[in-house]
């Protein structure tokens, strides 16, 4: 992974010897310890030298890391001062004068957030940076950043594309495969927090003894790692282990026996975090089976963990049982009339977009729509809609846009990202998950470059704010060793992958043109299936007419759904922005794009484009050769091989299919299929 400390050049490495020559670090808990261990075999393996252990300050090169209560005899210098603004999980990295000499500091309140600051260090290290002067203060903007595995108890990974389920429940608690450590360090590396281990489609079996003596044995490898483990509960846990009749929410029978059942799992993992719950979604239990609501459901859950200080995550990922009428709204007019009765260890968890981890959606309308609720992002890391794991897309282009996406909510910026991280709600819980990628791959995420999407994940959740360029850049340095002209030519390869995927998948604010049910190649012609909103014709409303989802007041009005200012943006087709156009509107085929062309033209070009886009990556990926390891180019020069082929498929089918509705003629000069 990103934690591979490859030596680095050799000025660097002289200039770091005598500025790292001494290590005064005293530990005090097995977090620290983990601190200490990583930067030594950073240090040892970035430029070959492991630090004196020291317990003062020498003349020069130390690097002192600790927090006020570690590091008393130091706790008054002036270097301490900013440690007030760190909270709980942040750290500060400093050059400074400690009792007079010239040193590094390495500060934080607790060893938690000294294990961040070490990653920190390291990674500033990794990219070569100058130490002789540094002054970083990072506090993580969301409190709880996860991982959401859709793991079920038998390996299986529901949309999972890198091998099985890392947890092998048949040899826990016994067995503790080093990969648990080796997961843990990876996430703890990039801030996450905390990892829902199963499925949402959730098997109640997980809430057994037997099973939670596994769990328990996987969170005593994350806990040092500063990761707390969750669990996804099956509403219907009461009748199927409980022997109940019913599951209703309001029945003082079940809130026993969550009560009772939340206090067993308590014994098991004393800092175990909370549920994560879908419910009253594509067949799964949930309150309105017994004719509650999902603020029943979720405080009910949520008033069985509150003594102990757990949270319950309640999906807003549902769509009702009829046929809806367009599944985008479903989840705004199920959530919003219930806004401010949800109990205050609730987070409802909202999908970045409103139908399902497309390529590209708008921003999800309940972002900033629930003011007297928590709300927290959830984030699919896993291909699910974007080429699985053999497709290269850098998701961290993605995830930026919707986190910066502006939703109006209390006038201008009032950004997704600030809703979510409770600046202008001021809800005290703040959250972000996304739906893991990693499995037993031995490269974890199958393609080598999913690990990018892990990683800028993580880093996203601990600032919403940072660049995706940067982050995908610091990947990349990390990855594949500080080399300047490998960055240079992969960082815009990645930048484009994702417009690049879009294109030629489902541009133009299309959406839901995937083959049916296994959701990787095109199948713009899907229909007859048992509900019309599980077909692609229902989306994209394709016909002699025109293309595209009318969400305007003359459609389904989805639109209303957001801010006026918002709707201003989408309402009117000769102003919408492209990549939203057929999202919002059904136009004819020869509407005119601001670019001067038809519909169609613009459509066909965007396929081109992006097939073409892949072929160019295919070529900066070549030109790669020999500057990284070679089993990892022969994979990636592979992979991209298959993703240009499988872009050529996916162009060929949707242009070919919407050709028989348009009736035009493919523009000349966009080349020829191949
Ligand atoms: O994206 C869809 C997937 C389902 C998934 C569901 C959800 C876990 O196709 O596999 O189920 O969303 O998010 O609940």
């Amino acid at each position: 992974l990103w934690l591979d400390y490859k030596p680095l050049r050799d000025e660097l490495s002289v200039s770091y010897k005598t500025q790292l020559a001494a290590l005064l670090f005293p530990t005090t808990d097995g977090t620290d310890s983990i601190a200490k261990q990583e930067l030594l075999d950073a240090f040892n393996g970035l430029f070959g030298q492991v630090p004196e252990q020291v317990d003062a300050i020498r003349q020069q090169g130390t690097l002192v890391v600790g927090t006020p209560s570690s590091l008393p005899a130091m706790a008054q210098e002036t270097v301490f001062s900013h440690v007030a603004q760190m909270g709980p999980e942040g750290y500060g990295i400093y050059t400074a004068t400690i009792q007079g000499k010239p040193a590094t500091a390495i500060l934080a309140n607790t060893s938690k957030g000294v294990l961040y600051g070490a990653y920190a260090f390291i990674r500033l290290l990794q990219r070569g940076a100058d130490i002789a002067k540094v002054d970083i203060t990072s506090r993580p903007k969301v409190n709880l950043r996860l991982l959401n595995h859709w793991d079920n108890l038998d390996r299986t990974v529901e949309r999972g594309y890198a091998g099985f389920s890392l947890w092998d429940w048949h040899r826990l608690p016994g067995y503790r495969d080093p990969r648990y450590t080796d997961y843990a360090r990876a996430n703890a590396s990039i801030g996450i927090n905390g990892t829902v281990l199963n499925n949402v489609n959730a098997n109640a079996l997980v809430l057994t003894p037997a099973y939670l003596e596994k769990a328990a044995a996987l969170a005593d490898v994350f806990r040092p790692y500063g990761i707390k483990v969750y669990l996804s509960a099956r509403f219907s846990a009461p009748m199927e282990l409980g022997g109940l009749p019913n599951a209703d929410p309001l029945d003082p029978n079940v809130k026993q026996w969550w009560k009772e059942k939340v206090a067993e799992i308590y014994r098991y993992i004393p800092d175990f975090g909370g549920f994560l719950v879908k419910a009253n979604s594509e067949g799964q239990p949930g309150p309105q089976n017994h004719g509650r609501s999902h603020a029943d459901g979720a405080n009910l859950l949520a008033d069985a963990l509150k003594p102990h200080g757990g949270v319950v995550m309640w999906r807003a990922f549902v769509y009702e049982d009829t046929e809806p009428e367009d599944r985008a709204k479903q989840a705004y007019n199920e959530f919003v009339p219930l806004d401010g009765l949800f109990h205050d260890n609730v987070i409802v968890q909202v999908k970045n977009g409103p139908i399902d981890f497309q390529p590209r959606e708008p921003f999800h309308p309940l972002f900033g729509a629930m003011p007297k609720s928590q709300l927290m992002m959830e984030f699919q890391i896993t291909q699910e809609y974007l080429g699985f794991a053999t497709h290269l897309v850098y998701l961290g282009t993605l995830f930026s846009e919707t986190l910066r996406a502006d939703t109006y909510c209390n006038g201008p910026n009032s950004s997704v990202a600030r809703v979510i991280d409770g600046s202008l709600t001021g809800q005290p819980v703040t959250a972000i998950a996304g739906v893991a990628n990693t499995g037993t791959a031995i490269n974890w995420t199958g393609h080598p470059f999913a690990q990018a999407n892990w990683y800028a994940f993580g880093r996203l959740a601990w600032d919403p704010d940072a660049d995706a360029g940067d982050i995908a850049d610091d990947w990349l340095r990390c990855t594949f060793g500080n080399d300047g002209p490998l960055v240079h030519a992969l960082l815009p390869m990645m930048m484009q992958s994702r417009e690049a995927a879009v294109n030629y998948m489902t541009p133009l604010g299309l959406h839901h043109l995937m083959g049916w049910d296994h959701h990787y190649g095109p199948g713009p012609w899907i229909s007859g299936k048992p509900r019309a909103d599980w077909t692609s014709v229902y989306y994209h409303k394709a016909s002699k007419d025109g293309i595209g989802f009318d969400r305007t007041a003359s459609g389904s009005d989805a639109l209303s759904q957001y801010f006026p200012e918002v709707r201003a943006l989408f309402e009117n087709p000769q102003e919408c922005p492209e990549e939203y156009l057929l999202w919002f509107h059904h136009l004819p085929w020869d509407f005119q794009m601001r670019s001067g062309e038809t519909l169609w033209e613009a459509l066909c070009r965007r396929y081109y484009d992006g097939v073409a886009t892949v072929g160019r990556m295919q070529a900066t990926w070549e030109g790669q050769k020999g500057r990284v390891n070679e089993a990892v180019f022969n994979e990636v020069r592979d992979l991209l091989a298959i993703q240009y082929q499988e872009a050529v498929r996916w162009r060929d089918a949707c242009v070919l299919y919407f050709q028989q509705f348009s009736g035009m003629p493919i523009p000349d000069g966009l080349g020829h299929p191949e």
